[in-house]
């Protein structure tokens, strides 16, 4: 499911469920948390998360076969949503290093990394409204704090793959490097942060996730966000959204 090690202070998670394309099922990220409880334990000083060498794609996203029917599926106790929240609290940086295609959740889980590292394979799509369904609030405002609106709207709206020079262009990829170079790349840029005051970097860290993460949002307006989310989980769209990916059809959406 996953390979993880240690070494020079710079802990490796490598996904590795090439069957299911790195679907992030309950199972996957419960074994990337342990992964970094382990981490965390042992007090590295960066983290890297990869998928297996060659894989053609570096995650599926959120595993569909385990998406709540008719309510909205990616509530606050998601393991997903979970493992997003401990990847941006996990006290040292922790950098994406991508080779393949990232869908979906995946890529709200490569955007909730500190840094992205990747090479001429990569590429980034956000799925939802293929499968029927809107966004969580956590996950719109990460992205519309990251990216332009409009190329955030454009995301969401074609769901359609974002490309390796796209996201270098956009600021999605902290470095954009040869596939060849990927692995070294990475490796030296989280040697260079595990050699910085390792107190200073996790200060540095959560201080600005605290910052980014704060916003007053009235509760008239939460509301609203939250009501939308649900109309739409509760739709026949959604239902047919499942059926089609699970029938390896188009969705027929009618709109209800
Ligand atoms: C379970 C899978 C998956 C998968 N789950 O290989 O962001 S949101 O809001 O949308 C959130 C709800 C979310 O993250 O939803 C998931 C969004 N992800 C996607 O829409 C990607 C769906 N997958 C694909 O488009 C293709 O599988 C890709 C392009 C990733 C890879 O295509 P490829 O031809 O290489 P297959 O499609 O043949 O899939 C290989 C096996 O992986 C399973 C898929 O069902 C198949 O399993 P079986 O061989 O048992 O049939 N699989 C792929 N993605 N997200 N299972």
């Amino acid at each position: 499911m996953i390979a993880q090690r240690i070494e020079e202070g710079v802990g490796t998670i490598t996904l590795d469920r090439p069957e299911k394309r790195n679907a992030l099922s309950r199972e996957l990220v419960e074994a990337v948390l342990a992964a970094l409880d382990v981490f965390r334990g042992a007090g590295v000083r960066a983290a890297i998360l990869r998928a297996a060498p060659g894989a053609k794609v570096w995650s599926a996203g959120h595993d569909i076969a385990e998406l709540p029917q008719g309510r909205d599926p990616l509530m606050y106790s998601d393991p997903l949503e979970r493992l997003l929240r401990e990847v941006k609290a996990f006290p040292a940086p922790v950098i994406a290093m991508v080779h393949g295609s990232v869908w979906g959740g995946a890529t709200d889980l490569a955007l909730s990394c500190d840094l992205i590292v990747g090479d001429e394979t990569c590429s980034f799509a956000i799925t939802p409204v293929k499968l029927g369904l809107p966004y969580n609030l956590v996950g719109l405002l990460q992205f519309s704090r990251r990216l332009p609106l409009n190329l955030v709207k454009e995301m969401f709206f074609t769901a359609s793959p974002l490309s390796a020079d796209a996201a270098a262009r956009w600021g999605i990829l902290n470095h954009l490097v040869d596939s060849g170079e990927l692995e070294v790349f990475t490796m030296a840029l989280a040697r260079t942060i595990a050699a910085n005051a390792p107190l200073a970097v996790a200060a540095v860290k959560e201080q600005l996730r605290i910052l980014t993460e704060s916003g007053p949002i009235a509760a008239g307006a939460f509301e609203r966000v939250q009501e939308l989310r649900q109309r739409v989980a509760e739709s026949e769209d959604y239902r047919e959204g499942i059926r089609a990916f699970q029938e390896r059809r188009p969705p027929d959406f009618r709109g209800r």
